[in-house]
C-alpha cells in the first residue's frame, strides 16, 4: 500500500514539499474511495452490529451512535450480546442509561445469537427504528468465537429478513497493521458493511485504516474522538488524511 502511494506521488513529480504533499494527499484519497459512508438504515427497523477485538472501543460506540441517531430523530434501541462477563451487559446497560437510550440485555451466559435475535423481535414490538447490538470482544485468532460471531450474522440477517443490517467492525487506531489481519479474519465470519475508526482524538491516527479500505473496498463510516457520549462523527476521509500527512 505505502508503495503504491509513493508510486502515484513520484508519478505527479512533485517540485516542492508543498506539492509533494498534495500529491500524497490526493493519491491517498484515491485509495479511500469505497463507496457510500452513511449508515444505510432503511429498510427499518435496521440493525447494526458492532464486533472487534476487546478494548476497541465496541461499547462507547454502540451509545455513542445509539444517542447520535435519538438526537437525529430515531428511536434506538440497544441491545447488550456481551453476555461472556455479567460486567459485559452492565457496561453496555450503563453506557445506554447515559446515551438516554433504551437497552435490551442478554442474561449472562446467553447465548448471544439469540439475545441479538431476541432484541430485534423486541424492538419490532415497541416500535423501535433502528437496533444496536454490541457484542463480546475476541481475538482474530479464536476460531471458536469467531464462528459464534458468524452465528450472530447468520441469526440476525434471518430476523432481519431483508431489513437493513449493518456490519460495522470497530477498530483501534492506536494499534497498527495488525487492523488488516483483523479486518481479514472478521470480514470471513460476518461480512463488513463498514469500519469504526474509534480513538481518533488520540496521537496515533490508525494509518493502516487506509490500507484495510482500499483493500477490502470496505468504506469507513464512523470515527470514535472521545471518551463521552458525544465523541462519534461521520468519517471525513480528507481531513483524515490532512490530519496525517501535517503531523
Ligand atoms: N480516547 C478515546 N477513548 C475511547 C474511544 N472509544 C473508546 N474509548 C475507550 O477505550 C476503552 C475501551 O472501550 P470499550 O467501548 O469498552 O471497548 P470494547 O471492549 O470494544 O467494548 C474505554 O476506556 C473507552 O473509554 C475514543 O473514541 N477515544
Ligand atoms: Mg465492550
Amino acid at each position: 500500500m505505502a508503495a503504491r502511494l509513493v508510486q502515484q506521488v513520484r508519478a505527479r513529480a512533485p517540485h516542492t514539499a508543498d506539492e509533494a504533499r498534495e500529491a500524497l494527499v490526493a493519491a491517498a484519497l484515491g485509495v479511500m474511495s469505497a463507496g457510500p459512508r452513511a449508515l444505510t438504515l432503511d429498510p427499518a427497523p435496521a440493525c447494526i452490529l458492532l464486533y472487534g477485538v476487546n478494548g476497541a472501543g465496541k461499547t462507547t460506540t454502540a451509545a455513542k451512535l445509539a444517542h447520535l441517531l435519538a438526537k437525529q430523530g430515531r428511536k434506538p434501541l440497544i441491545v447488550a450480546a456481551d453476555t461472556y462477563r455479567a460486567a459485559g451487559i452492565e457496561q453496555m446497560v450503563q453506557w445506554a442509561q447515559r446515551a438516554g437510550v433504551t437497552s435490551f440485555a442478554g442474561a449472562p451466559g446467553a447465548d448471544p445469537a439469540s439475545v441479538v435475535f431476541d432484541g430485534i423481535q423486541q424492538a419490532r414490538r415497541l416500535g423501535h427504528d433502528v437496533v444496536v447490538a454490541d457484542t463480546a470482544g475476541r481475538l482474530q485468532s479464536q476460531r471458536n468465537l469467531l464462528q459464534e460471531l458468524a452465528k450472530i450474522g447468520r441469526v440476525t440477517a434471518k430476523a432481519q429478513d431483508g431489513r437493513a443490517i449493518e456490519s460495522l467492525l470497530v477498530l483501534d487506531a492506536t494499534v497498527g497493521l495488525a487492523s488488516m489481519t483483523q479486518a481479514r479474519a472478521f470480514n470471513d465470519a460476518v461480512p463488513m458493511t463498514g469500519l469504526v475508526l474509534a480513538k481518533l482524538d488520540g496521537t496515533a491516527k490508525g494509518g493502516a485504516v487506509i490500507g484495510v479500505e482500499g483493500e477490502m473496498g470496505i468504506p469507513v463510516k464512523l470515527a470514535g474522538v472521545g471518551e463521552t457520549i458525544d465523541d462519534v462523527a461521520q468519517f471525513d476521509p480528507a481531513a483524515y488524511i490532512r490530519s496525517l500527512v501535517e503531523d
